[in-house]
């Protein structure tokens, strides 16, 4: 769905608010900070992902320590996906998001407000333009 958009060729980038934020009914304000950070909404979804969609979305990570404890986390409740656009907004969005580790992001950032583990860190950040379409193309034609 089209939510809202700005005039301008502004970059743009993909998030996941993940399924532990999601249950904590944090959604809301992880919101709020994005749209507070510069960034604007111009699509979003909620998706329940299978363990498959799962698996294609972490592919990268798969054979890791955590992957079976990520691909626990992706499915065990709904997530929303986003697509901002903003300037920079790929580096404002992993600024706003902060470390992996939730104990090492800085403060103030989503993933030290809301993240309980390295795993169960609330939000997913593209890391580069291209990863963020690759990404996006997985939820929004
Ligand atoms: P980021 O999301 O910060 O770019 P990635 O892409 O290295 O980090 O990892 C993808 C996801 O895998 C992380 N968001 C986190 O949920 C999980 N993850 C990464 N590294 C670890 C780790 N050392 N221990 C547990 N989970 C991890």
């Amino acid at each position: 769905m089209v939510i809202a958009v700005r005039g301008g060729m502004k970059e743009r980038t993909f998030c996941i608010i993940k399924p532990d934020a999601v249950l904590d009914r944090l959604v809301g304000k992880i919101i709020d900070a994005l749209l507070e950070g510069g960034l604007d909404i111009v699509q979003m979804r909620l998706v329940w992902l299978d363990r498959g969609a799962a698996e294609r979305f972490y592919e990268a990570h798969r054979g890791k320590p955590f992957w079976e404890d990520l691909m626990a986390l992706m499915t065990s409740g709904p997530i929303i996906a986003i697509v901002l656009e903003g300037e920079d907004a790929v580096a404002r969005l992993r600024r706003l998001a902060g470390a992996t580790n939730p104990r090492e992001a800085a403060r103030g950032t989503l993933r030290r407000r809301f993240g309980t583990s390295t795993t169960r860190n609330a939000v997913h950040a593209a890391d580069s333009l291209g990863s963020a379409a690759v990404e996006a193309s997985q939820f929004f034609c």
